[in-house]
């Protein structure tokens, strides 16, 4: 479904006036407020291919209809969401979920929807029909040569793939671990894990990075092989240069400080970037911000700070993605929330004060310190993220657009109820 743009600067016009009230109040009290609006017209995220459909649980799914049948419907809709917030330029796809059938045209399709392809994700979760080694003891890490070799095979394939859509990146999340004590030599399993993953570094491109995701438990329920940040970077700062440690925000224990180990991370120039939800309890994939936006924020303010202090370029030197899976909401509503929520936490943390933030630190002055964050996370920035939309051509208000429209009763009568994504 193609957007017509007319619609979209009705909708602006109607909004206008409010929004002009709103935006000079606020932006009235920011000095570099030109620089910041251009910071977040740059500000692309990738939309993971494999959450434009309902997702579920073991316990159930409750499809919504009208979901993307294919990767071609798939783009449409990322298509779609970019339209309305200009801020959802990419596409991270999951092999064998999302295999393009003729590269070219799925590159030429993504272009015509101004889409980019960000990081090729490879799958040694699943068995596939056919598959001659089953992966249910693991994959990288697996006892058998044979299994381990499969893996590789597989992740060298999924290169393959992402180089012919100018992908530049591949993310390897291992389910790999054991459900039970003395199931799994973790030893073994580390040096087995580091031994495929060389190959795989070996298969890379010169201009490639790999990206090396960690995980608490799920689905392994005992040991993950890759289980946190410490042992993601135990193989990313071993492999090599282009090796980096991804962090998505649902894959820690509880309570763990995610800004503290993005900022190691970062000083020690091994963080890939990131796979943003939210959640209360586990690997929960809700909406961004959702369950606690003053994390988000805080996660931000370490990025803006270290990149800044690494003179790095916010849009492009880090992996920005969202991996969500959507039970109870619709999944275009559900991903433009969570842009939305990305980008407020990305524009509070460029207004924080940090000037008098690192004078407070330096005399221990906590409670100053403590005002100065969340000044800036008290402010009400949403103008200014609608500001630098507008600008580039998007809606001033995505979510009122989408639902005017009736997008989903629109996909409903294209696509019918019955149509299932692949994916979570
Ligand atoms: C694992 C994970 C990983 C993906 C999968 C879809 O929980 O976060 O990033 O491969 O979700
Ligand atoms: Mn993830």
């Amino acid at each position: 479904m193609l957007l017509n743009k007319r619609l979209i600067d009705d909708s602006n016009n109607s909004n206008l006036a409010t929004h002009k009230r709103s935006y000079d109040y606020i932006a009235g009290g920011i000095n570099n407020i030109e620089a910041i609006i251009q910071k977040l017209a740059d500000f692309q995220v990738a939309i993971p291919s494999w959450a434009l459909g309902t997702g579920g649980t073991r316990f159930g799914r409750f499809s919504g209809g009208g979901e993307p049948g294919n990767l071609e419907q798939k783009i449409e809709d990322i298509g779609l969401l970019h339209a309305l917030n200009q801020s959802s330029g990419a596409i991270s796809l999951h092999i064998p979920w999302d295999i393009p059938s003729n590269a070219d045209e799925i590159k030429k399709l993504a272009g015509m929807h101004d889409l980019k392809f960000d990081a090729v994700n490879s799958n040694t979760f699943q068995d596939q029909a056919g598959q001659q080694h089953s992966y249910k003891f693991g994959s990288l890490q697996h006892i058998d040569k044979a299994v381990r070799k499969q893996a590789i095979e597989h992740n060298i394939e999924v290169i393959k793939q992402g180089e012919a859509l100018g992908s530049k990146s591949l993310t390897v999340w291992l389910a790999d671990g054991s459900c039970f004590p003395g199931q799994l030599n973790f030893r073994k399993a580390w040096q087995n894990t580091y031994e495929s993953l060389q190959e795989i570094y070996a298969a890379l491109p010169a201009d490639w990075k790999i990206f090396v995701e960690y995980k608490a438990y799920e689905p392994n329920f005992y040991s993950t092989t890759v289980g946190d940040w410490g042992q993601s970077y135990l193989y990313t700062s071993k492999l090599g240069p282009k090796a980096y440690t991804l962090v998505d925000l649902g894959h820690h224990l509880p309570n763990a400080n995610i800004e503290q180990i993005v900022s190691l991370l970062m000083m020690e120039g091994k963080l890939a970037g990131f796979h943003f939800n939210d959640s209360k309890y586990g690997d929960d994939d809700l909406t961004v911000g959702s369950i606690n936006p003053y994390q988000l924020f805080l996660i931000f303010n370490e990025l803006v700070e270290g990149m800044d202090a690494k003179g790095m370029n916010h849009a492009s030197d880090l992996a920005w993605m969202i991996d969500a899976s959507h039970n109870v909401k619709d999944p275009l509503e559900d991903l433009l929330q969570s842009i939305e929520a990305i980008m407020i936490a990305y524009t509070q943390a460029l207004i924080v004060d940090t000037k008098a933030l690192k004078e407070a630190q330096e005399i221990n002055d906590t409670v100053a310190a403590q005002e100065i964050l969340q000044t800036a996370y008290r402010t009400d920035v949403r103008p200014l993220v609608a500001e630098a939309r507008m600008r580039t051509g998007g809606a001033l208000k995505p979510l009122q657009v989408f639902r005017s429209l009736q997008v989903r009763e629109q996909l409903i009568k294209e696509r019918g109820q019955a149509t299932v994504a692949t994916g979570l």
